[in-house]
C-alpha cells in the first residue's frame, strides 16, 4: 500500500474524462488499497482515481461518521486534549458507477475537495438518487442512497466527468474561490 499525490488545480488532468474499468484484477485492488490509504491520510470522505492521476471510473467513500452510540474516546491526537465518538468506518468502492432516477427534490451541503485544499462552498444536488455500479470482482449491484452519501457520490461521480464542485458554483464565486486558494498557498 502507498500513499500517492492528490492533483490539486489547475492540474489539467483533473479535467480529464475517465476511462471505464473493464478489467477485474489485481491492479486494480492495489489502485483502490492505494486510494483508501491516501484519502485517510489526506482526512478526506471519498475519493476518485483521477484525483491521484489514474483516469479509471473508480471511486472509494468512507463517511467516517462518529458512532454517538458509544463512549466517547482519548483523541489519537496527543495534542488535542478532547474526547471524541469512536468513527464508524464503512470502506465503499464503486467501479463504473451511473446515477439512476435521481430525486426531484434538491439537499444544499457545504461540500469541499481535496484537489480545492481549504476551500467549502454550498453546492444542491438531487436529495436523493439510485446508483449503479459493480464491485471488485465485477458484480453489479444497484442501491438507493440519501443524505452525506447521495452527496459525496454525486461529488465522485463529477469527478469522473472531470468536473469539480467549484464548477457549479457562480462565475464570481468560483473566481473567489480560486483567488482565495492562490491566496492561501501563498502564505503557506
Ligand atoms: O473529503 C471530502 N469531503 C466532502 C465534503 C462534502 C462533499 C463532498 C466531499 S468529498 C471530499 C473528498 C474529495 O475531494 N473527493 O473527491
Ligand atoms: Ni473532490
Amino acid at each position: 500500500m502507498a500513499i500517492r499525490e492528490i492533483l490539486e488545480v489547475p492540474d489539467p488532468r483533473l479535467k480529464t474524462v475517465s476511462e471505464p474499468v473493464t478489467e477485474f484484477d489485481d491492479e486494480l485492488k492495489l489502485l483502490v488499497d492505494d486510494m483508501f490509504e491516501t484519502m485517510y491520510a489526506a482526512h478526506g470522505i471519498g475519493l476518485a482515481a483521477i484525483q491521484v492521476g489514474v483516469p479509471k471510473r473508480v471511486l472509494v467513500i468512507d463517511l467516517q461518521r462518529p458512532d454517538e452510540t458509544a463512549e466517547p474516546e482519548d483523541c489519537g491526537d496527543g495534542e488535542c486534549g478532547h474526547k471524541h465518538y469512536p468513527v464508524i468506518n464503512e470502506k465503499l468502492v464503486f467501479i463504473n458507477p451511473e446515477i439512476l432516477a435521481p430525486a426531484d427534490e434538491m439537499a444544499a451541503y457545504q461540500e469541499g475537495c481535496l484537489s480545492v485544499p481549504d476551500i467549502y462552498a454550498d453546492v444542491e444536488r438531487p436529495a436523493t438518487c439510485r446508483v449503479r455500479y459493480q464491485d471488485l470482482d465485477g458484480n453489479s449491484h444497484e442501491e438507493d442512497i440519501e443524505g452525506m452519501l447521495a452527496t459525496c457520490l454525486q461529488h465522485e461521480m463529477d469527478h469522473l466527468e472531470g468536473i469539480l464542485f467549484i464548477d457549479h458554483l457562480s462565475k464570481l464565486k468560483r473566481k473567489m474561490a480560486l483567488k482565495k486558494l492562490e491566496k492561501l498557498r501563498r502564505a503557506a
